[in-house]
């Protein structure tokens, strides 16, 4: 029987980086995300180059009874998930606190920590069950550090860095590693999503530098994961060379 990852967010970027790379290395495959056509054809994709088996589970972290009712509709053989990746999330805009749109802030809330709280629930339950798993949540610099306008997309994800150790806390014993993974600035489709669709404004984040790539990310959670049994990597902080901390970064000359 081969282990499975299950990866919310797989649709782009980092999860769609580490549903190639667990593929690669021999997983099957549960992915999620909103995008069943991008779930279709990354579906396709893994199977075609590695012979992986793949779930596809289209559905909103944001909703709890959606998220419970198809998790729970998986196939028991399919509830031994060995990797949870928690990835499905983002920033939507990027004002100052007291000009910030509400409808933005509930958006990052509910993805990036109910969702993830929701699906790690019912995951976690399988988990306990077999005695072992691992749990790595894709957190990020800015649950580290609190930046200009990033307030509540911050707020989020040093929700994520409270969880990830509670977890851990409230896990042991069970058998259950629990990780955070937070990177700086990737290139995926991240700024396009916090800058709402403004192509030229998230292109210019990336702009005269070099940027992580998704795959940098995927290979620091696989790193996490392939360590023997006795070993948890708490937290793995993963940075461009070119960005010191937020806000301090090298751009090249023109
Ligand atoms: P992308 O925008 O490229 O990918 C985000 C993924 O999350 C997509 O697959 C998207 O799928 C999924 N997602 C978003 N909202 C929902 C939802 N409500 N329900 C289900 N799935 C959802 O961004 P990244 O790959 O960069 O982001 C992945 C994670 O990494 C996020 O948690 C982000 O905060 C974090 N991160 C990103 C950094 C960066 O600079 N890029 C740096 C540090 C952390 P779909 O739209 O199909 O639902
Ligand atoms: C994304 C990294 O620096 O844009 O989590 O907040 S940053």
């Amino acid at each position: 029987m081969k282990k499975i990852a299950l990866i919310t967010g797989a649709t782009a970027g980092i999860g769609e980086a580490c549903a190639v790379l667990f593929a690669g290395h021999g997983y099957d495959l549960i992915i999620t995300g909103r995008r069943q056509e991008r779930l279709e054809e990354l579906a396709e994709k893994t199977r075609k180059e590695t012979g992986t088996e793949v779930k596809i589970l289209a559905f909103d972290v944001r909703s709890r009874n959606e998220t419970e009712d198809i998790l729970g509709s998986l196939p028991d053989a399919w509830k031994a998930v060995d990797v949870l990746v928690n990835n499905a999330g983002g920033a939507h805009g990027m004002d100052l606190f007291q000009d910030g749109d509400p409808e933005d802030w509930d958006t990052m809330i509910d993805t990036n920590v109910k969702g993830l709280l929701y699906v790690s629930r019912v995951v976690a339950g399988w988990m306990i069950a077999r005695g072992k798993g691992d749990i790595v949540n894709i957190s990020s610099i800015a649950g580290k550090e609190a930046y200009e306008r990033g307030n509540v997309y911050c707020s989020t994800k040093f929700a994520v860095e409270a969880l990830t150790r509670s977890m851990r806390i409230d896990l042991l014993g069970e058998g259950i590693r629990v990780t955070s993974v937070s990177p700086g600035m990737v290139d995926t489709e991240f700024s396009l999503v916090r800058f709402k669709g403004d192509r030229e404004k998230a292109d210019g984040v990336y702009k005269r530098l070099t940027p992580l790539t998704a795959e940098d990310v995927a290979e620091a959670v696989w790193f996490a994961v392939s360590r023997p049994p006795h070993v948890n990597i708490n937290d793995i902080l993963i940075m461009p060379t070119d960005q010191a901390a937020v806000g301090y970064v090298r751009r090249k000359q023109n």
